[in-house]
């Protein structure tokens, strides 16, 4: 499958058009190789735009494998949504090159972006720099446990927003609230709206979000793009409440 290569620059566009997008995460950790196909098949009849590969604890070399898997499956771009260097890929489009700025883990704040350098020269990956913020959900998150570092409290909104801002004013392409993956209560509507006030960069919301009624809403806050991952792994009957609809199906691509 030919690479996209104009991953950010199509990002743009279609939110400047007033397009919602939606990704969906897929962790090579829950994924069963025999599934991969069967899975495909739904997503890609779906709403879906985007699809994010990556996970937290995750077997070197599983993530490129699945990820050559699902390219010959999708015309969808494949990011990489990476809990670890062992992670990158060259069989992905692009690379969602996070820094945990929520977070005063140094590992996490750039020591892992230092290691993936001579690894991402080796490779033809689209970078996509991006503020990774973790909002505390009410229980303890994978991304907790791996980078050690404390989540943002929901109540404190101001320290949300400057913290996104700042990665805005660093140069980021783009801010995600995560949640984290499984959350009980997904980022909630002021904080989302909160936060898409001041920012001119897109803006990704991710983790707990399990129906239409809270894909809507986050989108109606200001999402730009959703992270939808456990959800799909729990039932993908989910998919077919996020049909493509026909007009969308019958358009060239
Ligand atoms: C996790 O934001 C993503 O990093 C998606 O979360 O698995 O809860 O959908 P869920």
């Amino acid at each position: 499958m030919a690479k996209k290569n104009n991953l950010y620059q199509d990002i743009l566009s279609a939110i400047s058009l007033g397009e919602k997008l939606l990704a969906v995460l897929i962790d090579p950790d829950k994924m069963a190789s025999e599934n991969v196909s069967g899975f495909m098949l739904k997503l890609n009849a779906s709403k879906a735009t985007h699809i994010f590969v990556g996970g937290s604890t995750v077997e070197v070399h599983q993530t490129g494998l699945l990820i050559q898997k699902i390219k010959q499956l999708t015309t969808l771009p494949v990011l990489i949504f990476p809990g670890d260097v062992s992670q990158l890929s060259s069989h992905a489009d692009g690379l969602l090159f996070l820094s945990l700025i929520s977070g005063r883990n140094p590992d996490y704040l750039i020591g892992k972006q230092v290691e993936a350098v001579s690894v991402l020269r080796t490779m033809q990956l689209e970078i996509i720099p991006i503020g990774y913020l973790l909002i505390e959900n009410g229980k303890e998150t994978a991304v907790e446990r791996v980078t050690k570092t404390q989540p943002l409290r929901r109540e404190n909104i101001q320290e949300i927003i400057d913290t996104a801002k700042a990665s805005e004013l660093l140069g980021m392409k783009c801010v995600y609230l995560e949640a984290g993956s499984g959350a009980m209560e997904p980022i909630n509507a002021e904080i989302i709206r909160s936060v898409k006030n001041e920012l001119q960069i897109p803006l990704i919301v991710g983790g707990g979000i399990k129906s239409n009624k809270q894909l809507d809403s986050a989108y109606a806050s200001g999402a730009d793009i959703v992270v939808i991952g456990t959800a799909f792994e729990e039932d993908e009957r989910f998919f077919d409440e996020l049909k493509k609809a026909k007009s969308d199906a019958l358009l060239p691509k």
